[in-house]
């Protein structure tokens, strides 16, 4: 079985750091990992790719063939993609044996509820191929500071857990960043945990921009609400205890855990069921103690690391 993520997320909201710092802690970690990029508008790529869809598609040719602007030929790309998928099929065959798969994807937000290639794509790779994918949904944690934009955030989260029905984990990136554009209304785990919105929806009543919106904010907070649905683990990805917590969580959620055990279905099910901080075996922590995903390479080449 093959293992892996599916990292998706606005622009800008930390996807391809994300590739590089996760893809360097779960080599710590003993795993072997391929990145595959497929944001044909990422050029200066900081982690070495296994596959990479300037291969088979530039979006400058596109742009200039096409007469499009960035997005539009950003969308002619994944089309592109879709029809082409032998293609991708046949460069991810190889690594099918023992790898561990990272997919960066484009930021624009309209791929993933808009149009279906993206979806389509991730469908029939993971029927096809046997994979055991989590969608990874990274959003800006500065975003709560502004509760319209924690809101929309929400929603986004909502509507591509649902559009995309793959495992899903939505992840408040630059968390040590979440108070840079101004204090929190409220303590962080009211952000994480989605509990109870009506507590922002009286905080939004104090703003009078956002009177004339009350009636709409309190139907798409029911909504989300409703579903029950969406929260958020937290990511510095230069600290290694956060990127852990978060490897246990993805683990969980695509079955990694359970890839190894030859249990009993009881056996089986009291593991499903433990709580997140069992003694989980597979992270030798004190062996990624020099876990900085900005000095890895040069380690490496060190002999630090193997
Ligand atoms: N402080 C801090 N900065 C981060 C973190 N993760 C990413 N960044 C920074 O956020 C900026 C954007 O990161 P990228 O990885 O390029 O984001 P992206 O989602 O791939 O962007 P697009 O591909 O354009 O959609 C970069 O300057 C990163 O260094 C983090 O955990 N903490
Ligand atoms: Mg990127």
């Amino acid at each position: 079985m093959v293992f892996g993520q599916v990292v998706i997320g606005p622009p800008g909201s930390g996807k391809t750091t994300y590739c590089n710092g996760m893809s360097q802690f779960l080599k710590l970690i003993g795993r072997k990992v391929a990145v595959i990029n497929l944001d044909p508008a990422n050029d200066a790529l900081p982690y070495e790719c296994a596959v990479n869809i300037e291969d088979l598609i530039k979006l400058s040719d596109v742009m200039a063939e096409h007469s499009l602007g960035p997005n539009g030929g950003l969308v002619y790309c994944m089309d592109f993609l879709e029809k082409n998928i032998d293609w991708l099929e046949s460069k991810l065959k190889p690594l099918l044996e023992d790898h561990y798969l990272l997919f960066d994807f484009p930021g624009q937000v309209e791929l993933f509820f808009l149009h279906s290639n993206a979806k389509n794509m991730i469908t029939r790779l993971v029927k096809k191929l046997d994979l055991r994918l989590t969608a990874v949904h990274l959003v800006d944690a500065h975003l709560c500071c502004d509760p319209g934009k924690y809101v929309s955030a929400l929603l986004l989260s909502l509507s591509t857990m649902l559009h995309l029905e793959l495992p899903h984990i939505n992840v408040l990136s630059k968390i040590d960043l979440i108070e840079k554009y101004g204090k929190l209304a409220f303590n962080l785990e009211f952000y994480t945990d989605v509990q109870d919105l009506s507590y922002l929806q009286r905080h939004l009543d104090q703003d009078p921009r956002s009177t004339k919106y009350r009636k709409l904010t309190k139907e798409l907070c029911d909504v989300i609400e409703d579903f029950g649905l969406v929260n958020f683990a937290t990511l510095d990805i230069q600290d290694k205890e956060s990127v852990g917590n978060l490897v246990k969580l993805i683990d969980k959620s695509n079955g990694y855990i359970f890839a190894s055990i030859q249990g009993s279905v009881v056996d089986f099910s009291k593991i499903a069921a433990a709580p997140l901080n069992w003694d989980y075996y597979r992270y030798p922590f004190g062996q990624c103690d020099a876990f900085n995903p900005t000095n890895l390479d040069e380690r490496v080449q060190n002999g630090l690391e193997t």
